[in-house]
């Protein structure tokens, strides 16, 4: 049967995964989900192993110590696309498990996959603001991260930063994840940076984002700091190459 890869990277979330796991599989019941572990002291791996659909649906990629999201993201896609030659998936879907992701809204990414996107971003901000329980300062940081990546790299997506995507496991494959550089916000504006510039169907679809109910964030000054000088730094890194337009774009 066709199913997606739901990829996950995870760090002190054992609050969330029950729930986040069976919401996922709510929502998508043939889904498989990789959470990618940085030696989460607070038992992820035990709890893991000893789920009822562990190596079925739930799989575990463990790292030796807190390495970055990142590097999470690179790791996880690497083993998710070496798996396709003996077990293809039909969508890769990335997503935090803090349950600001509602899994409800995964079937909406895989639609447009299944329709031929590439990539598809789940957007906070496309025709109004959707995100609860943010305090004030937090969205701010949001929207200004968001206009800062538009007007560097000319990139015309509402919601550049977010982290809630699902990409064509071929395209995902064809990526030069050992070229990725960034972690935090930055990595998720780098990806889609990359596939912009090599002119994938690119869409997006919209989303409720909630802020997290159990756990502690792993935002810092070190990752806004990251992004905002890696964002010149990537827009420079492309202009080297003429970005590939997609069909769409194209004057007849
Ligand atoms: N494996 C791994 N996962 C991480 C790391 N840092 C964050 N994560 C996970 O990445 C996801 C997003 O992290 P959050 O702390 O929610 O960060 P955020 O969503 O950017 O920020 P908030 O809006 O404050 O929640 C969560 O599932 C985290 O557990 C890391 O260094 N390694
Ligand atoms: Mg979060």
């Amino acid at each position: 049967m066709s199913f997606p890869f739901i990829v996950v990277p995870t760090y002190h979330e054992l609050d969330n995964l029950p729930t986040f796991t069976e919401r996922v599989w709510s929502a998508v019941p043939e889904a498989k989900v990789l959470l990618v572990d940085d030696a989460s002291g607070d038992g992820t791996p035990a709890w893991v192993k000893a789920h009822p659909r562990y190596n079925q649906s739930l799989f575990l990629l463990e790292r030796a110590g807190k390495l970055g999201l990142g590097s999470a993201y690179v790791a996880g896609f690497t083993w998710v696309v070496e798996r396709q030659a003996t077990e293809p998936c039909n969508a890769v879907v990335q997503m935090d498990a803090d349950l600001s992701h509602d899994p409800k809204a995964v079937p909406d990414l895989l639609a447009e996959i299944a329709s031929g996107a590439d990539l598809v971003l789940a957007t906070r901000y496309r025709g109004g603001v959707r995100v609860t329980n943010w305090p004030l300062q937090r969205l701010l940081l949001s929207l200004g991260a968001g206009q800062y990546v538009k007007w560097i790299t000319g990139m015309p997506f509402s919601d550049p930063t977010g982290g809630f995507k699902a990409f064509c496991p071929e395209k995902l494959a064809s990526l030069d994840l050992a070229h990725i550089r960034s972690d935090g916000y930055a990595f998720q504006i780098e990806v889609t940076h990359m596939a912009w510039r090599q002119g994938w169907k690119i869409t997006e679809v919209p989303i409720v984002f909630e802020d997290r109910q159990a756990g502690v964030s792993k935002m810092s000054w070190r990752i806004v700091r990251e992004a905002v000088w890696r964002v010149p730094w990537m827009a420079l890194r492309g202009s080297v190459s003429p970005r590939i337009r997609p069909e769409k774009e194209k004057k007849p």
